[in-house]
């Protein structure tokens, strides 16, 4: 029997070049960070096929509970959205189904948040059927209390973003259908869970460390993981370009063979559902030995960047795991920046993952984290066969 949110994924039509994006946020006064947000939001907007064609940034201290922006603002909106034919109001924070519902009326077009674009852009990228499962998952959960003010949006973005996955169809009418797609999905991917901690267990015992690549998405991990494994995985400028775990053998210059994975990239305020969906995926980093945390040296909010990542590491419980950290793309700053960065992280790395030298940084890095974390755990002596 063909399942109905599998068929809503495969009927989704791809936002044709035309739609056009209009992103709406909220400061409380740091102007800078909900900037860099917007411009994020733009580069999600981006990823997801839309054009951002403009954007409204209003100072608030909390959101207008029936309209999110304040009423003057939803008018300015509503006239700039007739103005340049915008088919998509983007909201760079979760809004409520009242919220949504009424902006829709006022504005007269579908409106959709973060959270949403990024289920979508997950839903879009998703290739294994783990991944999919995952993105469902977060989708159904999303949706669930989300029924009565979905309904308007989903009719009027007519297959536009947001509008991926489950809820096109009848999903939204029925609630146990919901519940009960929802506990398929949750024992299928129970089952990849399982699947998978054997496997790591398997490893454990012919006593191949694992490393696991991490950072913001964008950063260059797949890069990376390409210099240092050989691999062809693909690298892109895009968001979110790699979901599912790769995993691939390393040789270290000692000739150990140690297990190096990719995986798919962090973002601030990445919704929750989506890393509760992907904890399967993530249990990957948990497990690890060493965490390479790969930053993007160029990024003028790095520093944020770091914190966000360190954040879902922590709600991932990959906290307690030793860590390196490589501040790559190194071309694109001074010598000075560079300078500027080891001093304030010894231990850490710049590198340009585009450059062949980037090996053997990384490698030497990794290999210091190893004997770090044998030392700290006795790591040859004792324990990983038992
Ligand atoms: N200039 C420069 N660009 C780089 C460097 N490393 C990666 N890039 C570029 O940055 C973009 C993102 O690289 P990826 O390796 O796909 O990044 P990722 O962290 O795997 O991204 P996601 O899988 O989407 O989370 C690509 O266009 C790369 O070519 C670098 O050292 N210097
Ligand atoms: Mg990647």
């Amino acid at each position: 029997m063909r399942r109905e949110s599998e068929r809503a994924f495969q009927s989704s039509v791809t936002p044709s070049k035309s739609q056009r994006a209009a992103l709406i946020g909220l400061t409380a006064g740091d102007r800078d960070s909900t900037e860099s947000s917007l411009e994020e939001l733009a580069r999600l907007t981006q990823t997801a096929g839309a054009i951002p064609v403009f954007r409204i940034l209003q100072e608030r201290r909390s959101p207008h509970p029936g309209t999110f922006l304040g009423l003057g603002k939803v008018k300015e909106l509503a006239r700039t959205c007739d103005e340049h034919e915008i088919n998509v109001v983007i909201a760079d924070s979760e809004l409520s189904p009242i919220q949504r519902g009424n902006l829709e009326e006022i504005v007269q077009c579908g409106v959709i948040d973060r959270t949403q674009l990024i289920l979508d852009i997950f839903a879009r990228r998703a290739r294994s059927s783990e991944g999919k499962l995952q993105v469902e998952l977060a989708q159904l959960r999303y949706l669930l209390p989300r029924l009565v003010g979905l309904g308007r949006t989903l009719s009027r973005l007519g297959g536009g973003i947001g509008t991926r996955g489950p809820g096109e169809t009848k999903l939204e009418t029925d609630r146990r259908r919901i519940h009960r797609r929802l506990s398929t999905v949750k024992r299928h991917i129970e089952r990849v869970r399982k699947r998978r901690a054997q496997l790591r267990a398997r490893r454990t015992k012919r006593q191949l460390p694992t490393v696991a690549l991490v950072g913001y998405t964008n950063a260059g991990k797949t890069t990376l993981f390409n210099r240092l494994t050989g691999d062809d995985a693909v690298a892109s400028d895009a968001l979110f370009v790699t979901l599912d775990p790769l995993v691939r053998r390393l040789r270290l210059s000692d000739k150990r063979t140690v297990l190096c994975s990719d995986t798919v990239g962090f973002l601030d305020r990445l919704p929750h559902t989506l890393v509760a969906a992907f904890r399967a995926t993530l249990e990957e980093v948990a497990d690890a030995d060493l965490v390479v945390q790969i930053c993007d040296s160029s990024s003028p909010v790095r520093d944020e960047h770091v914190r966000a990542v360190q954040r879902v590491l922590a709600e991932i419980g990959a906290d307690t795991v030793p860590c390196v950290v490589v501040w790559n793309k190194s071309d694109l700053i001074s010598r000075e920046e560079c300078r500027r960065i080891l001093l304030r992280e010894p231990g850490s790395v710049c590198l340009s993952a585009i450059e062949p030298a980037s090996r053997s940084i990384a490698l030497e890095l990794i290999e210091k984290g190893l004997r770090q974390t044998a030392a700290d755990a006795h790591y040859c002596e004792t324990g990983r066969t038992a």
